[in-house]
């Protein structure tokens, strides 16, 4: 079974995705998940200069080979558009082997190590009443783990905040990024406040989690963990920026709250030193980001080796399709820790015909051989690419700040 066609589809149904489309030469179709927030163009250039050519002809059962061929056979190998390049044909090529199989692809990773997945959602508020409310209405519906951001005093805005009823935090699109302001010493003061609320409201008998998205120094972020240590958090998520790995030994020895981190690794050289040192309790990576299926998988196994548990991303810039995946990873891995699961907004249903389903604060996944997630090129054709920037953060004095 030899590939016959890589290609690749840009579709805009409310926000950007990448889709890789590969067909063998007897016509099964496989989709894969090559979305890289803000940077999607120069995934689909890596995908259409500098794979598909390289793929065309190969055996498409030979995933793992394909695998080492993209990564260990190309010299600039590092980085978040290639990992995300292989990890989009990675996922395909998954999809085509459970199809030929006739078998869903956690069957083929050895099968159900649980009933179901157990998913976080995103509660937010424009004030601390806000957030409660919304905690509320989440636990309403099931969920068992619930993520909490609010506006803090002072600032205009923050991300990590849903805008209207939309299920995405993202600003609309524009053509250039929007400008947030930051203040740590807000941020600091504000947020114990917010979750003891939450806490006096709802109760201990959830998973509380918290993202910081990378704003704080170490010294500041060992502050806020142990600020929230009453609050018992299930983590508290990217404290500092991630690539001053060292930050995390001090943050570690001063707070027991436990930390996540890893959305933005894209490989198992990434994860190696804060696992290997059990700096974090759970690692992020996000299946299409981290080299697909084949990669996660390992970076997961080395986790195990360190008591670190899994925390998959799952924001509504993940596809279907890359959700689709690391549900497939859950339910096998031994170590799985939660999922996190922000949903799609409505037009996306029109492209991805995805196969989970969600019931009291699971997602679970059917028989469908493969990954499980069909796509419509047609629906996918009335939504084209519209350019979307994430937002940059700038102090009060006009300097830039860390994502
Ligand atoms: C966030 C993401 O879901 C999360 O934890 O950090 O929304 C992240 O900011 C975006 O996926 C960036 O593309
Ligand atoms: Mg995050």
């Amino acid at each position: 079974m030899r590939i016959a066609a890589v290609d690749v589809i840009v579709t805009c149904p409310g926000r950007n995705y990448v889709i890789v489309k590969i067909t063998t030469d007897d016509g099964v179709v496989g989709w894969g998940d090559a979305t890289l927030n803000g940077r999607e163009q120069s995934v689909v250039a890596y995908l259409r200069e500098h794979v598909a050519p390289l793929l065309v002809g190969r055996d498409a059962t030979r995933i793992s080979d394909i695998w080492q061929y993209l990564y260990r056979g190309s010299y600039w190998r590092r980085g978040s558009v290639a990992a995300t390049a292989i990890g989009g044909v990675d996922i395909a090529l998954w999809d085509i082997a459970g199809k030929v199989a006739g078998l869903p692809v956690y069957r083929l990773l050895g099968g159900r190590a649980r009933d179901g997945v157990t998913i976080y959602g995103h509660a937010s508020g424009t004030d601390i009443d806000g957030a409660v409310a919304d905690v509320g209405d989440f636990l309403a519906r099931g969920y068992r783990a619930v993520r909490v951001q609010a506006l803090v005093p002072g600032l205009t805005s923050n991300y990590g905040l849903r805008h209207g009823t939309g299920l995405t935090y993202e600003p609309a699109a524009g053509e250039l990024p929007d400008e947030e302001t930051w203040d740590s010493a807000a941020y600091l003061d504000f947020v114990p406040g917010l979750m003891k609320r939450v806490r006096e409201e709802h109760g201990y008998g959830f998973h509380l989690l918290h993202d910081v998205h990378h704003r704080l120094s170490a010294n500041e972020a060992a502050q806020l963990g142990r600020s929230l240590e009453p609050y018992r958090m299930f983590w508290m998520e990217d404290p500092t920026p991630a690539e001053d790995q060292a930050a995390f030994r001090l943050i570690r020895s001063r707070t027991t709250t436990p930390i996540a981190v890893g959305e933005i690794f894209s490989g198992i050289w990434d994860c190696q030193l804060l696992i290997s040192e059990r700096l974090i309790d759970y690692i992020r990576v996000a299946v299409p980001h981290a080299g697909g299926i084949t990669h996660t998988r390992r970076i997961w196994d080395l986790a195990d080796l360190y008591g670190v548990r899994t925390g998959s991303h799952g924001p509504g810039d993940v596809s279907p399709i890359g959700i689709a995946a690391a549900l497939h990873l859950d339910l096998v891995a031994p170590n799985f820790g939660i999922q996190e699961y922000m949903g799609h907004l409505d037009p996306a249903g029109e492209v991805f015909r995805a196969g989970y389903s969600y019931g009291e604060g699971m997602l679970d996944l059917g028989d469908a051989p493969g990954i499980g997630v069909e796509v419509d090129e047609d629906a996918a054709a009335r939504y084209p690419y519209s350019p979307k920037y994430l937002p940059v953060a700038r102090l009060a004095d006009g300097s830039m700040h860390d994502w």
